[in-house]
């Protein structure tokens, strides 16, 4: 007999040495039970010889709407992450692809930057991934980078700025049908002890704290962490139950980070026990 796993869908890039992208969001999909199905925007190669600058192909926004049809059109899936996009016609031709069905939640990861892109390009997609794909998400987990631009504020260096940053940019999210959320996330860089991450759905701010598991970035952090809440949504989990088990597996996959050659270590999604 066929079974019906909860179903995890994901548009994001791939980042080809398995740290980030579609390849964390596939396996923290899997880690926490649900099925992935993925969509690729663009394809990222570090490059060994350049000081791990990023390489940067788009996909063909054509293909990018032929793999949301086949995905649409195999499974009902109605939970879905957007991570890396990369350019204006990719965020063009995934907001209106998705624009075609209804989404119970859309969790958008606004990977803003991508070094290897032009300046110029690299503003266009922040402006087009503000005014078409910010408005749609249920919720949206920006770190402190992508806080500040999304927030339009300067500096970033306490959480009661944290907070204003959520709150800022939970006015952009379209007129709540159901609640929304902003999950704004101080990582390593905020100063403090801990990594603290706060949740604002409009009226109510949580503050969530782990201590810090040293103060290096951990390549694929952002990825899980919103990947995470996806398969926990998908699973039928409400958004505080999703944001609070993801914390745990990056917190667990941090602590069991895997060793490389980039500049970085990665999160290793398979060191999470539920
Ligand atoms: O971690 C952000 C990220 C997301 N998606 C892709 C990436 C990166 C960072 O390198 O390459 C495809």
């Amino acid at each position: 007999m066929p079974s019906t796993p909860p179903l995890a869908y994901v548009v994001a890039g791939s980042e080809a040495t398995g740290g980030a992208g579609i390849q964390a969001d596939l396996k923290t999909f899997q880690q926490l039970g649900a099925y992935g199905v993925g969509t690729l925007t663009c394809i990222v190669s570090f490059d060994p010889q350049n000081d791990w600058g990023h390489r940067f192909v788009p996909v063909d926004p054509q293909v990018i709407a032929d793999q949301i049809e086949a995905a649409t059109g195999t499974h009902d899936l109605d939970v879905v992450k957007i991570g890396m996009l990369g350019t204006p016609a990719t965020v063009d031709v995934v907001a209106r692809s998705l624009a075609a069905q209804p989404w119970r939640h859309v969790v958008l990861d606004p990977v803003l930057i991508c070094k290897g892109q032009e300046p110029g390009a690299a503003l266009d997609t922040d402006t087009a991934l503000r005014e078409q794909v910010l408005p749609l998400a249920t919720v949206v987990t920006p770190n402190l980078f992508e806080a500040r631009t999304l927030a339009g504020m300067d500096r970033i260096g306490s959480v009661e700025e944290l907070v204003e940053a959520a709150r800022r940019i939970h006015a952009q999210l379209d007129t709540p049908a159901g609640p929304r959320y902003v999950v704004a996330k101080g990582g390593a860089e905020l100063p403090g002890p801990d990594a603290v991450d706060v949740v604002f759905d409009g009226q109510e701010v949580t503050v969530l704290s782990a201590p810090k598991i040293g103060e290096e970035r951990v390549s694929g952090a952002g990825c899980t962490f919103a990947a995470a809440i996806t398969a926990e949504l998908a699973k039928g989990a409400d958004v505080p139950d999703a944001v609070r088990t993801a914390k745990d597996v990056v917190t667990a996959g941090i602590e069991a980070r895997v060793a490389a050659r980039t500049p970085f270590d990665t999160v290793w999604q398979g060191a999470y026990r539920p």
